[in-house]
């Protein structure tokens, strides 16, 4: 079964889903080693892997080094098209549906395609909805778009809802890595009964309790990255908590 397929099916269940987001830059061989030797024995269901800009070439290696120590998937998640990885087992095709930067919604994607067609990775097309968390964050800057404000409940519903019409296969709402605010879990609410493919929610997500906020909102996946790059034991404690 694909991750797509595996991840709709239990989305539909209720079956809820922890991905661990690497930044390649913030991150070394040993520190990538004990993120994989934690989820393995928690219950975390993908890595995702990438940033807004890469400062290191350690993508490859690092995506080597999650496939020797662990079977979870590891889903790109890439800033832009130079951080494309055949070793990954999947891709988040992101298009930055609440921006207006044609580069960000179809452009990179023309330049990945031939790429992608050629490759064995997964592909999974993604709306990806940038939110307002109360700072700029770097893909804010990086993407050169405005984020969809905190409090726009139907801007996001409506744009979710476009996403899903033109048949994305997934949402994803960030409030960019390091957001000050999460997604709000009003905004999580009323996006998810507005769509039936799965809903991704990450940005700021520090803590187990909020973790169990955004899936009990609707989240069907949560995404935590800075969080877990201070502090790799939160990886366990997340995992316990949502199950
Ligand atoms: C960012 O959604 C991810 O794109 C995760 O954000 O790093 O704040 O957990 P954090």
């Amino acid at each position: 079964m694909t991750i797509y397929n595996k991840m709709k099916r239990e989305a539909r269940t209720g079956k809820k889903k922890f991905a661990v987001l690497i930044d390649p830059d913030k991150n070394t061989l040993t520190g990538i080693k004990k993120l994989a030797r934690l989820a393995n024995t928690s219950h975390v269901d993908y890595f995702f892997m990438g940033g807004s800009l890469l400062m290191q070439d350690h993508l490859d290696e690092f995506i080597r080094c999650l496939r020797e120590n662990s079977n979870i998937p590891v889903l790109l998640f890439p800033g832009n098209n130079l951080q494309l990885n055949e070793k990954a087992h999947g891709i988040l095709l992101l298009s930055l549906i609440s921006g207006r930067n044609p580069e960000m919604l179809i452009g990179r994607h023309v330049i990945s395609a031939p790429f992608l067609k050629e490759s064995k990775l997964e592909i999974l097309p993604t709306g990806y909805m940038l939110i307002d968390g109360g700072n700029t964050t770097a893909v804010t800057y990086m993407s050169n778009t405005n984020p969809i404000p905190a409090g726009k409940n139907e801007i996001a519903v409506c744009t979710a809802m476009a996403g899903e019409m033109l048949g994305l296969k997934l949402i994803y709402m960030d409030a960019g890595s390091g957001a000050q605010k999460p997604v709000s879990i009003s905004m999580i609410d009323c996006v998810k009964t507005h769509i039936r493919i799965p809903l991704i929610i990450g940005g700021g997500i520090t803590s187990p309790e909020m973790a169990l906020d955004a899936l009990q909102a609707g989240a069907d996946v949560i995404v935590v990255g800075n969080a877990i790059e201070k502090d790799p034991d939160l990886i366990p404690q997340i995992a316990k908590a949502i199950q």
